[in-house]
């Protein structure tokens, strides 16, 4: 029996496609599907090609709204050959009833509990159109991911991704976390994630988690043991938690923490507060930035534009802290309505939604009428806003004070400027040179 998992093409970064970070839900679904499966093959699009005419007795895949299509346009084709389908990812898990139109099953948010139900229908050919239970995985109870099955073992300039921890309690308006994995954080033992680094010979790893520091009891205890590890890397969280204890971010960064991307959002706190965010306190900014960068953390600031109360003259306010306040980098993106979150139950009732075509669900497209800008205003100015802020007089003014990570520092800004320069007429090379000291590139033969 054969299991082909794959992750359509459609993916863009900052309205750049090209290759971005390994999708950890396929070598989680691997480890789950290894008992029932002789032969297991891993296929992003974004990757490597995959060839319509492979062999499978059953094909998973797995979707952010912009895969959708690409999606929808495989499950079709493997279903017509006589091979039976099932999706899961933060698509289905919300537009269900369309995924049901392409697929013989759909898994709504976690898959792990449902599994082996999924297996034992699978083998019988009872397959359910719909897989759903309200349980969560105890994270102690998650296998090791199946990375090695990822291309090149995943073992490009791609940072490794693995997670420590699922759910979070803060339910923003705009996003679909809180929904799928629950408001109760989840942790898994530090010594299964201290485990699962140890297996794979990169250096540089990308923990994929939402909200790195919620536990700070955890989070002490999983910086502690990296530590030995000599590992770098980067994660995501809510900087009021990263930044309550400066004692953390120091270890953090002992632990090889070099930057962490923090959801900054809006600068104007109604705007925060209207987002369910209100716990990101404007005023606390400029300190907490301080703080990360006193302990040696490059800051990655997310924002998001086309709130509601967002004008012309937020692009400007928003360029003008970012400089002021020398992030290492900001992660943009276009306010898009999501299927599941609060948001796109908003503008959807309203009848605002007018591009209902899911590839333009990237973060950097407007497919919404918003109140005071149109389309092409806020879309041109998010572009423009980009090519300020990684033009090169940019990048070495935000220089000094992010020297902490030099070859970090200009990789990533190299990387943005030629995003945002090129804006999707080219992407990067997929296998850039490998960074000496951050990533080694032995052959995988220990796996
Ligand atoms: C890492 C990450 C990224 C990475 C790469 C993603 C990748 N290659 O997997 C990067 C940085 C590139 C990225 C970019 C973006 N991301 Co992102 N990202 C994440 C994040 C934080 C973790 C993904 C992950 O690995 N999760 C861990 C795995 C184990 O969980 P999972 O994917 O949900 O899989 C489980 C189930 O869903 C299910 N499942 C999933 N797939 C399948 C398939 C089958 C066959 C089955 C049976 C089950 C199944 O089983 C898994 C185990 O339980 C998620 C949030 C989250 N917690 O998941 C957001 C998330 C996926 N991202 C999101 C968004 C919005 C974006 C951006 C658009 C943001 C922006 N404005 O720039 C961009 C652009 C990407 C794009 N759409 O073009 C949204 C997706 C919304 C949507 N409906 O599309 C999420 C859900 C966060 C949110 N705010 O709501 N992202
Ligand atoms: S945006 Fe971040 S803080 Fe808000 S609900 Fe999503 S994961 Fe939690």
């Amino acid at each position: 029996m054969k299991l082909l998992l794959i992750a359509p093409a459609g993916l863009e970064v900052q309205g750049v496609k090209g290759k971005h970070v390994h999708h950890l839900n396929l070598a989680l679904i691997a480890a789950l599907a290894e008992p029932y499966f002789d032969e297991i093959k891993v296929i992003e699009e974004e990757f490597e090609r995959l060839d319509l005419n492979e062999t499978a007795d059953l094909v998973g895949i797995t979707m952010m709204t912009c895969q959708a299509p690409r999606g929808y346009f495989l499950a079709d084709h493997f279903r017509k050959r006589g091979i039976r389908t099932v999706c899961g990812g933060s698509h289905a898990s919300f537009m269900t009833s369309e995924c049901q139109e392409h697929f013989d099953s759909v898994v709504i948010n976690e898959v792990e509990m449902v599994w082996a139900e999924i297996m034992r229908d699978f083998q019988s050919d009872t397959l359910k159109p719909v897989y759903h239970t309200n349980q969560l995985i105890d994270l102690k109870d998650l296998p090791m991911p199946r990375k090695d099955l990822f291309f090149n073992a995943g073992t490009t300039l791609n940072a490794q991704v693995l997670q420590t921890g699922r759910g979070c309690p803060l339910g923003c308006n705009f996003c679909t976390v809180t929904l799928m994995y629950g408001k109760k954080f989840r942790t898994r033992p530090v010594e299964h994630v201290v485990e699962e680094i140890k297996r794979f010979p990169s250096r540089l790893f990308f923990f994929v988690d939402d909200n790195i520091f919620l536990s700070r009891e955890y989070a002490y205890e999983l910086c502690e043991a990296l530590i030995p590890l000599k590992i770098k890397w980067g994660s995501q969280g809510s900087m009021e938690l990263i930044c309550r204890d400066e004692e953390l971010l120091k270890l953090a960064s002992k632990s090889g923490c070099i930057s962490l991307f923090v959801g900054i959002e809006s600068i104007d706190q109604e705007t925060l507060n209207a987002a369910h965010k209100s716990f990101n306190k404007v005023k606390n900014y400029e300190e907490n930035i301080k703080k990360m960068r006193r302990a040696g953390i490059n800051v990655v600031g997310a924002f998001i534009f086309g709130f509601d109360q967002d004008t012309p003259k937020t692009f400007d306010k928003v360029y003008a802290f970012a400089m002021k306040n020398r992030l290492a980098m900001v992660n943009t993106g276009v306010m898009t309505p999501f299927p599941g979150t609060e948001v796109y139950k908003r503008v959807k009732s309203e009848g605002k939604i007018f591009d209902n075509n899911w590839e333009h669900y990237t973060g950097a497209n407007l497919v919404w009428n918003h109140p005071t800008m149109s389309k092409g205003e806020i879309e041109e100015f998010y572009t423009k806003f980009r090519q300020k802020f990684y033009s090169w007089p940019s990048i070495f003014k935000r220089f000094w004070a992010n020297r902490a990570h030099p070859l970090y520092y200009f990789g990533m800004n190299f990387t943005h400027w030629w995003r945002a320069y090129r804006n999707g007429k080219r992407a990067l090379p997929s296998v850039a040179p490998s960074l000496p000291g951050l990533l080694e590139l032995p052959a995988c033969d220990k796996l």
